[in-house]
């Protein structure tokens, strides 16, 4: 370490292996640690030169207000909507992702939702992991393979959802804001269309545009025996409306990776056997979180050897 690093502040943790290559190179301050971040921020804000966050995370203009130095908001993930990205380029700071990598995760995660909602698989072995198997009788489930497919957002993570799609022999439609005629997927101009048509949605869009999407006439056109699935942004959902419609049975059921308010989930979603939770997990491997973390570094890397980083957006 020279004698005046550059001061890097994180907003969340990273693997070791990517924090330790960190720390040898930078000096790191750890807003997800400060029992008083406002007083971390007087403190070392006026040195900060780049900031290592998550897509969800994101970092807020107030925060960003006290970061005069800032030089590189470097996302480990490939959402930007939670950086305002006019603000930053005012200041002329780059924002960095970590494109290719998590697509494969994130489609084995949308798969992974997929068949456990409908297959019923949480409802099942909490019966069986709670004892009652003998004298509960359950119902059956829903068959996976031939399903009708929509796809919401086809950008990398779309596109590697309907691949998969292929091996369960789905037929796979598709909504995105421009049609892609290059794909072999049917390009359906209007959501509600799609929602009618599916027996799954899937919503893989970005959420840069901060539109609610899913609104509760989709989710009406998805109808009872239809079933939603997300993997990209809670606030692409009207989620009181989603919740209604699960409450009420106008869908079938739901699998659900991501929220409006991370990491606050609402309660009411806990009782309902019909849906599949995990806490925006999707892009959550080893192997993928390391090569996300090798990507921060050479973005950083770049920035503070005066290169434009590779990852800019
Ligand atoms: C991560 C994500 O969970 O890529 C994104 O935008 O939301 C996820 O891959 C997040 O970035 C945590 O670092």
């Amino acid at each position: 370490k020279d004698a005046s690093p550059v001061h890097i502040l994180l907003t969340q943790p990273l693997p070791e292996a990517i924090e330790r290559q960190l720390l040898a190179r930078y000096q790191l301050h750890r807003l997800y640690q400060a029992t008083d971040a406002s007083a971390l921020l007087d403190d070392v804000g006026p040195f900060i030169q780049g900031v290592v966050t998550g897509g969800a995370k994101g970092l807020d203009n107030a925060t960003m207000d006290r970061l005069p130095a800032l030089k590189i908001i470097a996302i480990s993930g490939i959402g930007t909507d939670a950086v305002d990205l006019n603000h930053a380029a005012r200041r002329n700071i780059v924002v960095t992702t970590t494109p290719g990598v998590l697509t494969d995760d994130v489609a084995d995660m949308a798969f992974g939702l997929l068949i456990a909602t409908l297959r019923r698989m949480s409802e099942a072995e909490m019966i069986l992991r709670a004892g009652r198997w003998p004298e509960t009788p359950l119902p059956l489930a829903r068959k996976v393979t031939g399903i009708r497919l929509g796809i919401v957002g086809m950008g990398q993570v779309g596109t590697a959802i309907a691949r998969r799609a292929g091996a369960f022999q789905m037929e796979v439609l598709y909504h995105s804001r421009t049609p892609r005629p290059a794909l072999p997927w049917r390009f359906i101009d209007d959501l509600h269309a799609l929602a009618r048509e599916v027996d799954v949605l899937v919503l893989a869009a970005s959420a840069d545009d901060g539109k609610v999407m899913i609104t509760a006439s989709v989710l009406d056109a998805l109808g009872s025996d239809g079933f939603f699935i997300n993997i990209a942004r809670g606030k692409l959902v009207d989620e009181a409306a989603l919740l209604d419609a699960l409450v009420h049975k106008r869908i079938a059921g739901a699998g659900l990776d991501v929220f409006a308010n991370e990491p606050h989930v609402p309660e009411a979603f806990f009782t309902l056997p019909q849906v599949t939770l995990q806490p925006h997990r999707a892009s959550a491997t080893q192997q993928t979180r390391l090569e996300m973390g090798n990507i921060v570094l050479r973005n950083l890397a770049a920035c503070f050897n005066g290169e434009t980083p590779p990852n800019k957006v």
